[in-house]
Order: structure tokens, then C-alpha cells, then sequence
């Protein structure tokens, strides 16, 4: 066990501020000193006890219910105490100043489920998804994150380890006993197993990427000319008055970031500086910033002028970000705009991939370009049993899958079995990382160091 996870450590569990319960919270190895203190006695673990909560004089500080539940059969895996009593922030301070007399020091964010991960209650991902439950956005991130938090997720993840690990023991073996026929290692049996786990990576690699999506949302970037309303179509979005629209070209200076929600998808919209060559200080800057949100995003609506296109096609009229970015691979869409001042009809323009017709004057349009990037957003899949996932997951799970690759060209190229199992040494390696069986200190830190206090 850390050196750190021995202390007894306190916080207010329930939200800041005034509410009908709060509770208190402590995880320690040894919690009677603050029975008996507070509550006068010790109470019997796993038991609803009605108590007055006392201070160093034994004053009544608040009364409330008191649960004990000893180690090991706790969230924490450490004895806990919680103490239940009314929510408000003066009496909660009251029973933490208590504690704290009493030896408890504050925890830090995520500091119990960080407890519960270093004695073996939860694996990194249960852990992650548990703070992700607390924070979703919408009913299905939740529902991905209650199928993470009992465990779907780790499974897939053990179970490739598991087939990495039975490949490896026989390369292994090979290497180890040259001389004798191990039948496994027949080079047509390799290169399935191979396959399959590559099949099923890619599998993983999906489900996680979508429940990254359903955690932090599609970043949506509006990018065009000035003038072209991507301000008006971001407050149309949204519905409300968020970003300020004027006749002017150049009105948009700053980079403005606002979330919505439809239909259970989180979408981050970000509206930008209108593109053009310009010697004005603060309008440079602010195309600067547009250049490095497009370059970030998942999708970037490129919002041209219904009236000013010749040829509607995103490499014709918008020329510089192939040359900026030739090998990019990210989702380019034209919507173009103030079709009421033209003939176009709304909507997904004929023959013509990812090109929209909208009037964000007349709101005609719009419904089907909604449809569209939620579609993007993978919201119609929705007999889809995902789980939810981070950034880091994906990241390591695309580790693994160019390991594995990496593995199986080295079995066709060289045939050489040293390699091939270092290969799927690295790729075991990277998916462990994601339940926590490796991991760093510094990792570990940096993931319950975003959790909130009490968690
Ligand atoms: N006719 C018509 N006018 C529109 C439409 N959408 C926006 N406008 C007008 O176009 C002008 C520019 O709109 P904005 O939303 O500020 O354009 P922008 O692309 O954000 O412009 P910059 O911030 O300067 O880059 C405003 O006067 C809007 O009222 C539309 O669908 N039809
Ligand atoms: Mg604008």
C-alpha cells in the first residue's frame, strides 16, 4: 500500500452549499478514535445508527445517521465512516474541523476512489467510469458509464490481454526450447490468432471512440469568411444569443465555446474569426486562434455565402486548408448559407457529399444539418451497447493495434519469433495501462486528480 493511503483522510461527500442531507465522509485503516469521539461509542458496521455527531467539549455539533463499514468491504477497501447529518456548509465545516483535530487530514480530489483502485476495489477503468457517471451530460453517456463501472469494458480489455498472453507464452516457449515442435506455432494459426485479436481491437477501438464522443462531445468548429453567419448559425444552434452578429465583416474577434446537448449528444460548437487577409493587429490574432481550433477539430463546418459560390465544393471554395493541411483527416463539411438571397433549396444539396443549403434567417435547413452531425456524432446507433471511455484509452488501444500490426508484418517479413513476441510484449503492455495493472504514479495522479472531493 502507498505510504499516503495510510492517513485517515475527510470530505464532504454531498455537493457545496445548502441542502436537506450532508454527508461527511472519512477512509482510514483505523477509524475508531473517531467513533468514539464523535459518536461517543463504536457502532456496529453496515448499521443505519441515529446519532449525535459531538465536538472536543462533546457538544452537539449536528445529529444525523452514522454508517460504519469496515475493511475490506468498503468502496474504499480501508474502514470508512460517513456521517449524515443536515446540509449546510457551517455544520458540515464544523464536523471536518473535528476530524481534522482528531487527526484526518482533507482529501484531495478522487482521493477514495484513488484508495479503492490501490486495494484492488476497482480497476482503473471502473474507476474513471464512476466519476464519469457523475458527470454525464446525457441518459446514454450515463448508461455507458454504468456498463464501464460494473465492468464491461475492463472485461474486453482482460480478455485481448488473455490472447496476447497465450500467443506470447508459446513464442516464448519456442524461444526457449528451439529444438522441439511446438504444433501452435505453425505459421497459419499464428497469423489467425493475430487476426482475430486485430479484429477484435478494432472492435474496441469503436466502441471506446464513441464513448469518448458521448463523454466530451463532437468539437464542431464553424469556420468561414467573414460575413458568411457562422455566428448566426451558432446561435441558432444553440438558441440563444451567445455570440454577437452585426452586418460588419469582421465582427467575430475571439474564439467563443459553447456546449449543447440535442438528443442526448453533447456537442461542443466553436465559433471563429472570419477567414481573410487583414493587417488589423486583433483580427490577425483572432484568425490565428480560428486556424488552431480548425486544425483541432473533430468536424468543421465551413460557412460560406449562398450568393457568393460559383462551384459548390468544399476544395474550391476553400482552397487554403488543403494547402495547410494536405494530410488531414478531418471531417470538412460546406454549409452554405443565406440561401433566402438565392435559388438553392434546403437542405443536403443533390450529388453533391456533405454540402447543406441552409437560411439561418428563415430556419430552413437547419433540421437536416442537425440530423447530419449528430449522425456524425454516432447518435442513430442506438441499439449500440457502448461503454464509456477517454481519450487515453483510445490512445493506448491504437498502441496496441500498431503492435500487434507491427507484429504480425514482422511474422510474415522475418518469421523471427523474438521480435513478433516483443511486438505483443508492447501491446500487453498498452493495454494494460488502461486497467491499471501498469501504470505510473505520475499517470494515476493526473486521472483521480480530475475527480471531484468526496469521490
Ligand atoms: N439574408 C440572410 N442574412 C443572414 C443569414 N444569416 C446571417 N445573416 C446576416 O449576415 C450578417 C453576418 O452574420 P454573422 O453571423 O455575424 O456572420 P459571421 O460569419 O459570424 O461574421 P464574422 O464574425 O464577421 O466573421 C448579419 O447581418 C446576419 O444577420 C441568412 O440566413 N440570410
Ligand atoms: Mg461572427
Amino acid at each position: 500500500m502507498f505510504l499516503n493511503s495510510l492517513d485517515t483522510i475527510v470530505a464532504i461527500a454531498t455537493p457545496a452549499g445548502v441542502g436537506g442531507i450532508g454527508i461527511v465522509r472519512l477512509s482510514g485503516t483505523d477509524l475508531r478514535k473517531f467513533t468514539l469521539s464523535i459518536l461517543g461509542q463504536e457502532i456496529q458496521p453496515r448499521v443505519a445508527t441515529y446519532k449525535e455527531f459531538l465536538g472536543a467539549e462533546g457538544e452537539c455539533l449536528d445529529t444525523g445517521i452514522a454508517l460504519y463499514f469496515s475493511a475490506p468491504s468498503s468502496f474504499s477497501g480501508q474502514d470508512i465512516l460517513e456521517l449524515q447529518g443536515h446540509g449546510g456548509s457551517v455544520v458540515q465545516d464544523r464536523l471536518i474541523q473535528r476530524c481534522i483535530e482528531l487527526g484526518a487530514r482533507m482529501a484531495r480530489p478522487g482521493e477514495f476512489s484513488e484508495r479503492a483502485f490501490l486495494n484492488g476495489k476497482l480497476d482503473l477503468v471502473e474507476a474513471e467510469a464512476v466519476s464519469d457517471l457523475i458527470e454525464a451530460a446525457s441518459v446514454q453517456a450515463a448508461k455507458s458509464a454504468i456498463r464501464s463501472m460494473s465492468g464491461d469494458f475492463s472485461k474486453e480489455i482482460k480478455n485481448l490481454v488473455n490472447s496476447l498472453k497465450n500467443v506470447r507464452v508459446f513464442l516464448e516457449a519456442s524461444i526457449d526450447f528451439p529444438e522441439d515442435d511446438i504444433e501452435f506455432l505453425d505459421e497459419p494459426i499464428l497469423l489467425n490468432t493475430l487476426d482475430d485479436i486485430l479484429i477484435r481491437l478494432d472492435d474496441i477501438i469503436n466502441k471506446a471512440r464513441h464513448g469518448v464522443l458521448l463523454r466530451d462531445g463532437l468539437t464542431i468548429v464553424l469556420a468561414g469568411r467573414p460575413n458568411a453567419g457562422k455566428s448566426s448559425l451558432l446561435n441558432c444552434l444553440v438558441g440563444s444569443d451567445e455570440a454577437i452578429v452585426t452586418p460588419e465583416a469582421g465582427t467575430t474577434r475571439d474564439v467563443l465555446r459553447k456546449s449543447v446537448v440535442i438528443n442526448d449528444i453533447p456537442l461542443q460548437l466553436i465559433d471563429t474569426a472570419g477567414l481573410r487577409e487583414t493587417s488589423g493587429i486583433v483580427e490577425k490574432e483572432g484568425i490565428r486562434r480560428a486556424w488552431s481550433e480548425i486544425e483541432a477539430a473533430d468536424h468543421v463546418l465551413f460557412i460560406a455565402d449562398a450568393a457568393d459560390i460559383t462551384e459548390p465544393s468544399i476544395e474550391t471554395v476553400w482552397p487554403d486548408f488543403f494547402i495547410k493541411f494536405p494530410e488531414s483527416s478531418t471531417l470538412l463539411t460546406l454549409v452554405l448559407n443565406k440561401i433566402d438571397l438565392t435559388d438553392f433549396a434546403p437542405g443536403e444539396m443533390i450529388g453533391r457529399k456533405s454540402t447543406f443549403c441552409i437560411s439561418v434567417k428563415n430556419r430552413t435547413g437547419i433540421d437536416t444539418l442537425v440530423k447530419y452531425l449528430l449522425k456524425q456524432a454516432g447518435q442513430l446507433d442506438r441499439g449500440y451497447g457502448g461503454f464509456s471511455a477517454r481519450g487515453r484509452h483510445v490512445a493506448a488501444l491504437k498502441t496496441a493495434l500498431v503492435s500487434v500490426t507491427a507484429g504480425k508484418k514482422q511474422m510474415i517479413d522475418s518469421g523471427s519469433t523474438e521480435l513478433v513476441a516483443e511486438d505483443l510484449r508492447q501491446a500487453q503492455n498498452s493495454l494494460s495501462e488502461i486497467t491499471g495493472s501498469i501504470t505510473s504514479d505520475e499517470l494515476l495522479g493526473e486521472i483521480f486528480s480530475s475527480f471531484c472531493i468526496g469521490k
